[in-house]
């Protein structure tokens, strides 16, 4: 039985471990290499440990989810609103892409992707016609939203691999967006629900930056973290050449 005493003891030594990581950090050049999350039952944003060739990003530090306890819920402007456990999602048939996540903050970083389209979770669920977009809830509390038009282009999927292996906790276990042409914070990750909506909405990025709500990749310049970080000029939309 979990009583409430060992249920606020829990909280707090998970509490009291984070803060000290963060604290001790500065100080010593071993524990500025690791990943502070590794070990614990949280994750979180991070440059560290082994996330150099690959950034992750988290809006706030959220607990691991457990692979029994996850559902994907469909809900909103469907006919066949519904829940989706990982052994569902895993019987979509499967597509694989190579891209390249862009984020906004300058990196990128490219891998191999592989789960399945939106347009066979929508023979299951059936948005009705005014079901213009898709609203995105992530286990981190952040939010996203993406036209249905932009998830039925060929090169977005809802994503369960990357690079042959399971999702990891950092890059969005169990179940991501992949969509190439747009900036990385338009790429859920951790996703829990899909709501089917028939109005635009701003996702959290776009609320707390200096950021477009569309954010389609615009011509500029990158630096990819597989690359050195040598600066390069993207023409805009999808990285393509490299
Ligand atoms: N749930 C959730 N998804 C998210 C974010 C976030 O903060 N929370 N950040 C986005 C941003 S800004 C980027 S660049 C990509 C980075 O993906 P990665 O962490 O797998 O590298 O995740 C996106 N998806
Ligand atoms: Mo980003």
């Amino acid at each position: 039985m979990i009583t409430r005493r060992n249920f606020l003891v829990r909280w707090m030594s998970a509490f009291l471990l984070l803060i000290g990581q963060m604290l001790f950090r500065p100080f010593s050049k071993a524990w500025a290499d690791t990943d502070p999350f590794v070990g614990t039952d949280f994750v979180g944003k991070t440059r560290a440990g082994e996330h150099e060739s690959f950034y992750i990003n988290y809006w706030k530090p959220m607990r691991r989810i457990k692979p029994e306890r996850w559902k994907l819920e469909v809900t909103g402007l469907c006919k066949n609103p519904g829940a989706f456990r990982i052994e569902d999602i895993k019987s979509f048939p499967v597509k694989t892409r190579s891209s390249r996540m862009k984020c906004v903050e300058c990196w990128s970083a490219r891998a191999k992707w592989q789960g399945f389209s939106i347009a066979e979770l929508e023979k299951k669920v059936q948005p009705l016609p005014e079901a213009i977009g898709v609203v995105f809830h992530c286990a981190d509390a952040y939010i996203e939203y993406l036209s249905r038009e932009s998830l039925l282009k060929p090169e977005t999927l809802l994503v369960h691999s990357m690079d042959g292996k399971p999702l990891t906790d950092e890059h969005g276990f169990p179940l991501r967006i992949i969509i190439p042409f747009k900036y990385g914070y338009k790429n859920p990750k951790a996703i829990l629900k899909m709501e089917y909506v028939s109005n635009f909405q701003a996702g959290t990025w776009s609320k707390i930056g200096p950021y477009s709500m569309d954010g389609t990749i615009l011509p500029g310049t990158d630096h990819p973290l597989d690359f050195g970080k040598q600066p390069r000029r993207i023409p805009g939309g999808e990285i393509v050449d490299y």
